[in-house]
């Protein structure tokens, strides 16, 4: 892909990390921070591996500083992270907790700082506990008290941040949570799914107009993961599979906030928990479209699934990452130029990474060349969907640091930093160093 390389991206073109707070900051019970869905998920037996949680993490809440230094060090432009919901309203709604809001105040004051500029997503699947009691995501309600928690964060932050997104992978959380029962809360409920979907819909809408009520120059997006959904074989119940994971995966979200529609087959689903109006409560021009993107994904047929399909294995002989997540980087070019042909937006891919099992050799280096190599062939594959045309503005890494992966713990690695989990200390890996030359010669145009 000689040509490729040469391939210019546009001048002001976005580097990043990405980071979540329930992954990394840790500090939970400090400072008033209420519990979130998942604390509560952690502490039942078999639902993370070594039982790990989120209680400490990567400590981000204590180390922000270091952390800053470290993006400082790569010569990131931007930060990506999320607001615990639970740490600035305890209680979900009503009274704010200036303590936790401080915590962001001094983070992202630490980021203009270091001229790097601040990307808040309000929900990364940490939902404080006391409104999962109250129903969660099941009861209508919610949508309001999204609205009344983004007015809190716009007016709060805006006037220091530029970027928000309403919801990071309302797709994951909400199948993970009521179809597959690999996320809290937990369930196999296909009613409940389409009535969470619907619901973190109307949240989304609400979201979005409070963002633009309160910080009324921010530009506004929601960070959907797109992967192409293949079928595991060509017989028409896996097809039929793949193109019903797929209306979950890529479309039921998207489509309703920026297009008004639901997609077929889930349209009829959803249909019983709608009332009038609400699409159009949903769907609001968002200023961005943000990507997470890591590889596709295989549905196959499966009578005795909740939703009548299952996630299948890739072949067995296609490449793989360290943790055997399908590396396909044509796949990601395809994406990026279909979400742009599909919503005509600017596009930030705001996640793309390889986990590995890791650690540092004898001589406490980390020379991860399988995840250094991954991104390389993902950003060359970056340039030729920009070369396609699509308008592709930004890239962050997911992850800054290692941290907790949800029901892996922390056994996978995402990080550009390894994090030595006893002693809180971070280890440059070989993939920061190629991160860091990348950005310094895209911003010097040094032929790489
Ligand atoms: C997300 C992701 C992250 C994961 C990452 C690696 O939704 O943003 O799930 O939180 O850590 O994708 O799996």
């Amino acid at each position: 892909m000689g040509d490729v390389k040469r391939t210019s991206l546009p001048h002001d073109f976005l580097w990043g990390v990405s980071t979540s707070s329930y992954q990394i900051e840790g500090a939970a019970q400090a400072d008033g921070r209420g519990p979130s869905v998942w604390d509560a998920y952690c502490r039942v037996l078999g639902h993370v591996a070594n039982s790990d949680t989120g209680d400490v993490a990567c400590d981000h809440y204590h180390r922000y500083r270091e952390d800053i230094a470290l993006m400082k060090d790569i010569g990131v432009g931007a930060y990506r992270f999320s607001v615990s919901w639970p740490r600035v309203l305890p209680t979900g709604r009503g009274q704010a907790n200036e303590a936790g809001l401080a915590f962001y105040d001094r983070l992202i004051d630490g980021l203009l700082a270091a001229k790097i500029e601040p990307w808040l997503c309000l929900y990364h699947w940490d939902l404080p506990q006391v409104l999962q009691d109250q129903g969660g995501w099941l009861n209508r309600d919610i949508a309001g008290w999204f609205g009344d928690y983004a007015q809190l964060i716009a007016t709060r932050f805006g006037d220091r941040v530029g970027r928000f997104a309403t919801f990071n992978e309302p797709s994951v959380f909400t199948l993970f949570g009521y179809g597959f029962a690999w996320h809290p809360p937990g369930a196999t409920d296909p009613a409940g799914l389409y009535k969470a979907t619907h619901h973190v819909n109307l949240a989304h809408g609400a979201g979005v107009d409070a963002l633009r009520t309160y910080s009324p120059s921010a530009l506004v997006g929601a960070i959907h993961n797109m992967q192409p959904v293949r079928p595991v074989s060509r017989t028409v119940a896996d097809e039929a599979a793949a193109t019903l994971l797929d209306e979950h995966w890529n479309k039921v979200f998207p489509e309703a906030q920026i297009l008004g529609r639901y997609p077929p087959m889930l349209a009829r689903a959803i249909e019983p928990y709608m009332q009038p109006g609400d699409l159009a409560r949903i769907c609001r021009q968002p200023d961005w479209f943000g990507v997470n993107h890591y590889s596709p994904v295989y549905a196959k047929a499966d009578a005795n699934a909740p939703l009548g399909f299952a996630w299948a294995d890739a072949p067995a002989d296609v490449p793989r990452s360290p943790i055997g997540w399908q590396m396909d980087p044509a796949a990601f070019r395809d994406t990026l130029i279909d979400v742009h042909r599909r919503y005509r937006l600017p596009i930030y891919v705001l996640e793309n990474g390889a986990g590995a099992v890791e650690k540092p050799d004898a001589a406490g280096v980390i020379d991860d060349r399988e995840r250094v190599g991954y991104l390389s062939d993902y950003t060359d594959a970056l340039r030729e969907a920009i070369a396609a045309g699509a308008d592709v503005r930004g890239y962050f890494v997911w992850s800054l640091l290692d941290n907790f992966e949800w029901g892996a713990g922390y056994d996978n690695r995402f990080g550009l930093f390894y994090v030595d989990y006893q002693t809180q200390r971070r280890i440059p890996k070989a993939s920061a160093r190629w991160y860091a030359q990348l950005i310094r010669s895209e911003r010097t145009g040094v032929a790489r």
